[in-house]
């Protein structure tokens, strides 16, 4: 870690006058698409090919090519689906470590997926420039001070322990919503620095992912950007079968329809198909 830099954090807000990096690509009128780099052997869309270091930068060049605006680094699998081998915060760092502070200078603005506080301060230290908490600060409670402390957009995401399809998915993401954005005022964090993501195959079933998608201009209501990572999940193979490698048709489907409804930013592992796919539909409305 000692090579890591702890101070310095490119995330000048306000204190300088500079826009945080976020909120400039916000203002640019176009959906954001961030990469997703999963530095972990067992992640469920890509387990295992970007483990390597040197795998894994040149990856993240190749999303910086093809148009990622944020790169998204996690080292920690979620696996939104069960089973996920849990890390402990120094492995996950130990992944990180070798790897970030070349990712810190492709040019575009570092996302931090970790559920962990003491990784995202250690990330945000070292440049990053946005915690992605799948726990949406629900989880460690030491996650919102560390995000507030350093003035860093957050992105919030809706979970649940599991699934239960008996349940109303919009009344239990809103009442979610209601419980972060709570925590986060009372940690002292800026309204305009959250973002809202309804955790697309995150304790829902494929249905209830669905649902999330197709009413997600009611999340509009919060008044805050909306993120949507639909990005091969598993609602894709239960309307059409599919292994999550061959799951970029339904993962653009999801994405354009995010886009045109509400979300500001996607989650992507297949970059230069959505970024294709989002111009072409631009292209199309302008000509409307
Ligand atoms: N999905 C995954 C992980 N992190 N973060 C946000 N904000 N939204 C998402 O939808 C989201 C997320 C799962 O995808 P992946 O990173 O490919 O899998 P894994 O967590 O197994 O590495």
């Amino acid at each position: 870690m000692s090579q890591v830099r702890t101070t310095g954090s490119t995330t000048a807000g306000a204190a300088d006058g500079t826009p945080q990096p976020l909120a400039r690509l916000l203002t640019l009128g176009r959906p954001i698409v961030m990469g997703v780099l999963n530095v972990t052997p067992d992640s469920f869309s890509d387990g295992g090919h970007f483990f390597d270091p040197g795998r894994a930068i040149e990856h993240a060049r190749t999303l910086v090519a093809e148009g990622a605006d944020i790169l998204d680094i996690g080292a920690e699998s979620t696996r939104p689906y069960g089973g996920a081998v849990a890390v402990s915060a120094e492995e996950e760092l130990r992944r990180l470590e070798p790897i970030l502070p070349t990712v810190l200078g492709l040019g575009v603005p570092v996302s931090i997926d970790t559920m962990k506080a003491a990784v995202a301060a250690w990330a945000l230290d070292a440049g990053a420039a946005i915690a992605n908490d799948v726990w949406g600060l629900q989880r460690d409670a030491e996650m919102a001070r560390v995000v507030a402390e350093r003035s860093v957009p957050v992105i919030v995401m809706h979970n649940r322990e599991a699934a239960d399809p008996a349940i109303d998915i919009m009344a239990d993401i809103a009442a979610f919503f209601s419980r972060s954005l709570a925590i986060a005022d009372r940690a002292g964090i800026a309204r305009d620095k959250i973002v809202l993501d309804p955790g697309i195959g995150f304790g829902k079933t494929p249905e209830q992912s669905i649902i999330a998608l197709a009413r997600l201009p009611e999340l509009k209501s919060f008044g805050l950007p909306i993120l949507l990572g639909a990005s091969r999940k598993r609602f894709i193979d239960s309307v059409s079968p599919a292994p999550p490698d061959r799951r970029i048709g339904g993962s653009i489907a999801g994405h354009l329809f995010a886009a045109a409804n509400g979300a500001a930013i996607v989650r992507v592992h297949d970059v230069a198909e959505t970024v294709q796919a989002l111009k072409v539909a631009a292209a199309i409305e302008r000509a409307k």
